[in-house]
């Protein structure tokens, strides 16, 4: 984690000399409406899937080809009714970039987070002028303070945020400027999926905040589970990604 933080900071300090913050706001998308994934999470009958387009991980090396478009999962995720749709903007550690945001954004109506390590205002205004309408912060890689800010500063501009938690000892982390808390089974470490550790965590979250399961999700028994014990949303990329069509795996 170390290691991505030292990476983002550089990455996030080259951006901003290639394109302004003044360049980001006249971005045509950075004017366009915001869509709520609190709200098509909650709709009665909501599928409560958030669907990724991921081409590669830490943990699994490459799971579609290296120049795959969101074309071929994005537009599928959508017809068959995923609450939201992740697109991955990192591009060392996963492989993907902002315009695989942008191209999304033409493609459907879905609220799209945008999957970064998000540790500068900066890359909010860019998931703005990007098409963005959640962003992701990762309590693994921030103080609670710079949570705070973030988040409101997310607000500000009209954006959803989505807290990442992987343990109790980041229960902390949680602000009233969340909208959704994450729970990711996922073991940073270890890569090791536990969906048992993700329930009993939930069991500690405020009342009031939407409640997502990410990764290692590949059964519909698994999401079941998860349903089962109070989670409203599943984000899943894995289980669909490494299939030739990824919208099929969803269908199916
Ligand atoms: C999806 P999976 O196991 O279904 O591919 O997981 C998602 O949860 C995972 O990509 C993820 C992630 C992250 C990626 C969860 N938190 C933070 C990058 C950064």
């Amino acid at each position: 984690l170390e290691k991505i933080v030292q990476q983002k900071r550089h990455e996030v300090a080259d951006r901003k000399v290639e394109r302004t913050l003044t360049e980001l706001k006249e971005r045509p998308l950075y004017a366009a409406p915001r869509r709520s994934l609190a709200y098509t999470l909650a709709l009665p009958g909501s599928t409560g899937i958030i669907a990724e387009f991921k081409r590669k991980s830490p943990s699994k090396g490459w799971i579609a080809h290296e120049l795959a478009s969101p074309r071929i999962a994005v537009p599928a995720y959508d017809q068959y009714g995923a609450a939201g749709i992740s697109i991955l903007t990192d591009a060392p550690f996963f492989g993907g970039n902002l315009s695989d945001l942008e191209e999304s954004r033409t493609m459907v109506e879905a609220p799209l987070l945008r999957k970064d390590f998000t540790i500068d205002p900066y890359q909010l205004h860019e998931a703005r002028a990007f098409g963005a309408d959640v962003i992701l912060l990762i309590a693994a890689i921030l103080e609670p303070a710079q949570v705070r800010e973030l988040a409101a500063e997310a607000k500000s501009l009209g954006l959803e945020v989505l807290l990442e938690l992987h343990g109790d000892e980041e229960l902390g982390h949680v602000c009233p400027e969340v909208d959704l808390v994450g729970i990711n089974n996922r073991n940073l470490k270890t890569f090791s999926v536990d969906l048992d550790r993700s329930v009993q965590l939930a069991k500690a979250l405020p009342a009031g905040k939407l409640k997502v399961a990410e990764s290692g999700i590949s059964s519909p028994e698994d999401l079941l589970f998860l349903k089962a014990h109070g989670f409203d949303g599943f984000l899943i990329g894995e289980r669909f990604m490494k299939e030739a069509d990824p919208g099929s795996a969803f269908a199916a």
